[in-house]
Formats: C-alpha cells, structure tokens, sequence
C-alpha cells in the first residue's frame, strides 16, 4: 500500500517533560479535529480514546460542534460518553459511521494493527470496519516492525465453552512462529476474564514473525469457537503517532 507520512505540526517543546499519557493526549485531540458536525463518530476504547471521547464532549458542550452521534465500542466508554452527555447511537440504527477514532496496541509499517489488549476487540471491530474512516491514535511505544513484534499479546475472543480446546487449537497453527498462549484472567481474582459480548479471552504470544497476515486472520476465523482477533488488517485510514519530536501523521 502506499504510505505517506507528514509531519503535521511542528516539533512538541523539547524543553517539556512529556508523560506517556501527554503524548496519548495530544494524538486523541489531533483526531479529533477531524470530527465535524453532524457527523456519526465511532468512539474508541483505552486510555488513548479516552481523550478523544472527552475532547468531543468538551466541543459539545462549548458548542464548537453540534449534531454528532456517538457509536461506543465498549461498555465502559458507554459509560463514559452517558456521563459526559454525549448521544449515542448503536450499529442497527446507524450502520455507516463518518469518522471511528481508537488506539491501538501495534501498529505496523502498513497501519495493520493489533488491539484488544483491553478486551474490546469483537465490538471495536464492528464498529472500526463500518466506518468510512478510521483513525487510530497512538504514542510511538505502539510501533512495531510486524504484527506480534512487541512479544507482547494478540488477543483472540473465543466462546467460553471448551475454552481450553481452543487454545490448543489457536497455539497449533501457529506453531511454526513459537506461539504460546493463556487465558486472561482478573488479576484480582484469577477468574476468567470476561468481555462485553460475554465471552474469553486467549492471549496468543508469538516468537517470531508469523508471516501472511491475512492467511493467519482466515486461519484463526475457521476455527469453530473462535470469535474474532485483535488483528485488525488493512482498516486503519490513518494514524497519529505522538512522540516527543512531534506528531506524525501517517495514511494510506
Ligand atoms: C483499545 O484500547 C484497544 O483495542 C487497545 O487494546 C487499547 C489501547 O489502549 P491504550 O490506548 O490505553 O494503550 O483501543
């Protein structure tokens, strides 16, 4: 795909100690820029969509936009937007969104992305993929050279039934990558982690690169029991990265 990066604004003050959560805070309101009146937003999860879902209440309520309709991507930014007074409306009455602004766990060199660290990855999905655009919102730790290459998880949504099943399943195909996998668990309680669609999550580690995105997607989405995966190939319209020289902006 082809790739243009533009350094959008000039360089953050380097004499300021930016927090991590500065950085995600600056990425959310470039975003938000792009929100326009009348429009139909899809409003992201995470700490990093966080900003952007209070962002366009404060526009809201200053008036400085008018007219919009959230579309939440989890319960708890549901919550968020209901206590911030924004209208929302869901998938069945509103099935184009203008503009889905979210973070990301990854992102690669082609704006594939992994998400769902945060256990929301089914409804983010249908929400991100409905959407004409798309902006994801990241600092620059979310870079990565490939899919996985964080060593950190990718998240797959599996029914609970045989759960165990599943992530032998899961771990088998990607053998050749040197895949483990767990199921998430409360760190509280050490009971299963249960997402908004009430169903598991097995996290899926890989060793090495496990090559041809797509075939993994379609191999994964075959297996019966298997719900959905934070691989998000190809959805991602653009990106801002913050980072402490500057934003940048990058779009397909
Ligand atoms: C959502 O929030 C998820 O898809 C992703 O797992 C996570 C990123 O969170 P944060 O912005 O807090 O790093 O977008």
């Amino acid at each position: 795909p082809t790739l243009m990066v533009s350094s959008a604004a000039p360089p953050l003050c380097p004499s300021v100690n930016l927090t991590q959560d500065d950085l995600k805070k600056i990425a959310a309101y470039k975003a938000v820029e792009h929100v326009k009146s009348g429009m139909v937003v899809g409003l992201g999860t995470g700490s990093t969509a966080k900003h952007a879902v209070d962002r366009i209440a404060h526009l809201l309520q200053q008036g400085k936009l008018k007219d919009i309709v959230g579309i939440p991507t989890s319960t708890k930014t549901h919550e968020q937007a209901v206590s911030l007074g924004i209208p929302l409306s869901n998938l069945d009455s509103h099935p184009v969104v203008d503009l889905a602004i979210d973070g990301a766990d990854e992102v690669d060199p082609e704006l594939n992305l992994v998400k769902g660290r945060g256990g929301s990855l089914l409804r983010e999905k249908m929400i991100e993929s409905a959407s004409k655009k798309f902006i994801v919102i990241v600092d620059e730790s979310k870079l990565v050279n490939y899919v996985g290459g964080s060593r950190l998880a990718m998240p797959v949504e599996v029914i609970p039934f045989c759960w165990n099943h599943s992530l032998t399943r899961l771990v088998s195909l990607f053998a050749y990558a040197g895949c483990v996998g767990e199921l998430r668990k409360y760190a509280e309680n050490g009971e299963a982690f249960v997402t908004d669609n009430g169903n598991y999550i097995i996290d899926l580690y890989f060793e090495k690169d496990i090559g041809d995105l797509k075939e993994a997607s379609d191999a994964i989405l075959r297996l019966p029991g298997i719900v959905e995966h934070g691989m998000f190939i190809g959805l991602a319209t653009s990106v801002i990265v913050a980072g402490v020289d500057g934003v940048t902006v990058k779009s397909k």
